[in-house]
């Protein structure tokens, strides 16, 4: 006997998953930060990208969380998945990510935010200009560039790849030998900006050379290892954190193309990123938190209208789709749904994006439910996700 899908009233009355958007914990759908203080108190505005894809709004974000300065969030779409607000370029031409205002003064350029924000607020732990944080900031640049020139070129001669990989690796080498001259997992003595410089590329190196080359950054390092890990102690890091998933199909368009080596163990994980087991990936370490299902069923429900709506498939059709899959993933057990949604419950699945949607393992129990309950009826794949833009992706469909 298979399960019947539940209604939505029956599936609200599953989850009572809440937050404090303000005060609480760091997440992405927060449009204001309290830190417990007044909302008079509010100094900062933080422009960032809707979508939690832009690396160098990560950096603003993590450092204001870290330091619990209280701030307003405006969100900007980025070219690449819609069109950027009027009102945006009329204050940013460039329409470039990120800005803040800082007691009404704009100020763009994310390393040029940090200096102001810590000259205003206090470093975090150490300066920007600190001379121990200097070379770390070259040396992060220096590891941008060596992954860059492996991910983003297409190869034009044979061993380019290999040669693309040793020149990656020999800096990596580096940065372990950084991480290894310190006392702790982190860059310097402890938690410090020099952390927070290196986390959005660090965490975008791990999700896209794992899925294009087959290279596991943080596997394959004992340094990088313990660093992720201690990262992942840290509720702020854990909040601003995306999967392999969402990086693997942000990038290809905001980095102009990102290039497979066809390698056995790429194709190998391109598989597991893109069809599960999704809890085997190494992108998260720390324990599941207890709510993580709770919390992927409040956020479907929320947007569930715009969920159906965008859906290529007959949105009837689809909103039973998706309560089987939502019902299968709260009772562990396959609701079987209508014949012929295989395609329309894998396009979703494919369009999760974490932090944006939810967090990392709530996404990762609700892309589970899609597949298992697509396996139900079919092998057929949900429509490519395009790789020179993310329009499939823009926040109007959820205005
Ligand atoms: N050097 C700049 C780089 C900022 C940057 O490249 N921002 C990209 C997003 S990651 C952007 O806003 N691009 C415009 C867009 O995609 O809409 C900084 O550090 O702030």
């Amino acid at each position: 006997m298979t399960l019947t899908p539940l209604s939505w009233p029956e599936l609200e009355a599953l989850t009572n998953f809440q937050l404090d958007y303000e005060n609480g914990p760091t997440n992405a759908q927060s449009s204001l930060r309290l830190f417990g203080q007044s909302a008079e108190n509010i100094r900062i505005v933080l422009y960032r990208d809707r979508h939690a894809w832009c690396p160098y709004c990560q950096k603003i974000w993590l450092w204001l969380e870290e330091r619990q300065i209280p701030y307003r969030i405006e969100k900007v779409t980025m070219f690449c998945y819609g069109e950027k607000e009027t009102w945006y370029k009329q204050k940013v031409p460039s329409g470039m990510l990120p800005a803040v205002e800082l007691d009404g003064q704009l100020i763009t350029e994310s390393d040029d935010i940090l200096l102001a924000l810590e000259q205003t607020f206090g470093r975090l732990t150490f300066s920007m200009v600190d001379p121990k944080v200097l070379p770390l900031r070259r040396l992060e640049r220096l590891l941008f560039r060596a992954w860059c020139n492996w991910l983003c070129r297409s190869p034009m001669f044979p061993g380019q790849d290999q040669e693309g990989r040793r020149k990656f690796i020999q800096v990596v080498q580096q940065v372990e030998a950084a991480l290894a001259a310190t006392p702790g997992p982190y860059f310097l003595e402890c938690f410090s900006t020099a952390d927070v410089i290196f986390t959005p590329y660090v965490e975008r190196m791990n999700a896209s050379l794992y899925y294009y080359k087959g290279y596991s950054l943080r596997e394959e390092n004992a340094y990088f290892g313990a660093w992720f890990d201690a990262m992942e102690t840290r509720l702020t890091y854990r909040g601003t954190q995306s999967d392999f998933h969402t990086h693997a199909h942000d990038l290809p368009p905001q980095m102009g193309g990102c290039y497979s080596n066809g390698d056995r163990q790429a194709l190998a994980n391109q598989q597991t990123v893109d069809e599960g087991d999704w809890f085997a990936l190494p992108d998260v370490r720390y324990p599941e938190p207890e709510h993580a299902k709770e919390e992927a069923l409040y956020r479907v429900i929320k947007h569930r209208h715009n969920i159906v709506k965008v859906n290529p498939a007959n949105d009837q059709f689809f909103d039973q789709a998706l309560r089987c899959a939502l019902t299968s993933m709260m009772a562990g057990e396959i609701c079987m749904p209508p014949q012929g949604s295989d395609q329309a419950l894998r396009y979703l699945r494919d369009r999760i994006n974490v932090p944006r949607d939810m967090s990392i393992y709530a996404a990762k129990h609700l892309r589970t439910a899609l597949e298992k309950t697509a396996q139900a009826v079919g092998d057929r794949q949900g429509e490519p996700i395009p790789v020179r833009h993310r329009r499939d992706q823009n926040p109007l469909n959820f205005a």
